[in-house]
């Protein structure tokens, strides 16, 4: 984030100081007069010839320039170079986002996911089918991503997706399957729409991670049958699908609009997998369970975040993130109704020999969310005498990739 604001902070200072820059993208689109040095005048001599942003300044060739007789040639060369500059520092920070594709069948409740993490509750309750594709920016705890929200209609799928699939499918970093979990009756066709952007992907050599999101798994609704049902047969099936192909490697998680903490940990799990940063944690943390002898440690936010974690055993993994995020649900509770928040979380399991323990490490964002780090141990003395080490010694390492 540092370096995000440093490189617009270089940005701004090419632009007149009453040129207000909202978004990265928008730059390129302005007039050249918003450029430092370029009067109304020769702005609009630029434009009568057909250079009417700073992206078509940036286009033309230093060696090669248009004969404009009102402009001295040196002062063009300078402005084009200044365009050039700024063009590739925009690509540059576009880049850094992170391109997630939301994409399923129609009412699946991929818009509603994308208003979950943006806070957005209100508008879940309004939500109209997405026309085409939604392209949105947005910031999740300072990790810039763009989410591309495809609406699956079945005129898109059939008539645009597919016609012109470059555009859709190229470049992205993960894709966000959502299946509707409570329609059974749409699986078959949820799972050929699926195939068919394997297909898409494959065919344009993309290799993008992929994640089966689980929608609509609400709370009444996960403790039946029928969910459970639901859930084999789409893992069933999708996991068939993934093996008609080779390169692609799935993994599923579900969600409910109504527990944000489910939605947070989705995305958690999305962005672990396309940034090296989290694995730094991991790393961090697998270093200090080693040190204290312990099975597993996470690094979760009281929203529900999992900055990352380590363990041996998936069901350890289990074990420690579903007790921090049941733990942290009860503590946002008790904090809801004026109780203060403790600092140290403790569940023993004394038959099961071990104990999860969760310890506030710090607060995180301007909204000072705590942030715990949780770790199951056999021996929670041993990991007690440890945590001022892991305080002072790896914190702040992992600070610096949060
Ligand atoms: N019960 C339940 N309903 C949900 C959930 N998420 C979304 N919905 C509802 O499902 C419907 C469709 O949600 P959208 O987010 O618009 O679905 P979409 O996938 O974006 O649909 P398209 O834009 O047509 O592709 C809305 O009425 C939502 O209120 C959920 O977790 N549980
Ligand atoms: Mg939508």
């Amino acid at each position: 984030m540092l370096q995000e604001n440093d490189k617009s902070v270089v940005l701004k200072d090419f632009f007149k100081s009453n040129v207000l820059i909202n978004e990265v993208e928008e730059i390129l689109r302005f007039k050249p007069e918003t450029l430092i040095g370029v009067d109304k005048i020769s702005s609009d001599h630029l434009i009568a010839h057909g250079i009417k942003t700073i992206e078509d300044l940036a286009n033309l060739t230093v060696t090669n320039l248009p004969e404009i007789k009102e402009i001295l040639p040196n002062i063009l060369q300078k402005w084009v170079k200044i365009a050039q500059i700024i063009q590739k520092n925009v690509r540059e920070q576009l880049k850094r986002h992170k391109k997630i594709l939301m994409v399923g069948l129609d009412n699946g409740g991929k818009t509603s996911i994308l208003a979950v993490v943006q806070d957005k509750f209100s508008i879940i309750k309004s939500l109209l089918p997405t026309r085409g594709v939604k392209r949105e920016k947005l910031d999740f705890f300072g990790y810039p991503i763009i989410s591309w929200d495809l609406g699956g209609q079945i005129m898109y799928r059939e008539k645009l997706y597919f016609n012109r699939p470059e555009l859709f499918f190229t470049e992205a970093d993960i894709m966000l399957y959502v299946v509707d979990i409570q329609d059974p009756d749409r699986f078959p066709e949820a799972a050929n729409y699926f195939r068919e952007v394997l297909k898409a992907f494959t065919e344009l050599g993309e290799n993008p991670e992929l994640l089966i999101v689980l929608s609509k798994s609400d709370q009444d609704f996960r403790k039946t049958l029928q969910w459970q049902q639901n859930v084999t047969t789409i893992k069933n099936k999708f996991t068939k699908i993934v093996d008609e192909f080779e390169q692609f490697i799935i993994d599923f998680c579900d969600t409910t609009v109504f527990q944000k903490e489910t939605v947070m940990q989705m995305f958690s799990v999305a962005l672990t997998k396309v940034s090296d940063t989290s694995e730094i944690i991991e790393n961090i943390l697998e270093d200090f369970i080693n040190q204290v002898d312990a099975k597993a440690a996470s690094l979760v936010s009281m929203d529900g975040l999992i900055f990352g974690n380590y363990t041996r055993t998936d069901t350890d993994e289990m074990l420690v993130n579903n007790t921090a995020l049941l733990l942290q649900t009860l503590s946002n509770f008790y904090n809801s109704i004026g109780l203060i928040r403790e600092r140290t979380i403790k569940l023993d399991l004394p038959l099961n020999g071990f104990t999860i323990r969760g310890e506030k490490l710090f607060e995180y964002s301007d909204l000072q969310i705590p942030v715990y780090l949780w770790a199951l141990a056999e021996e929670p003395k041993k990991l007690e005498g440890k945590l001022d080490y892991f305080k002072e010694q790896l914190l702040p390492l992992i600070n610096l990739f949060l």
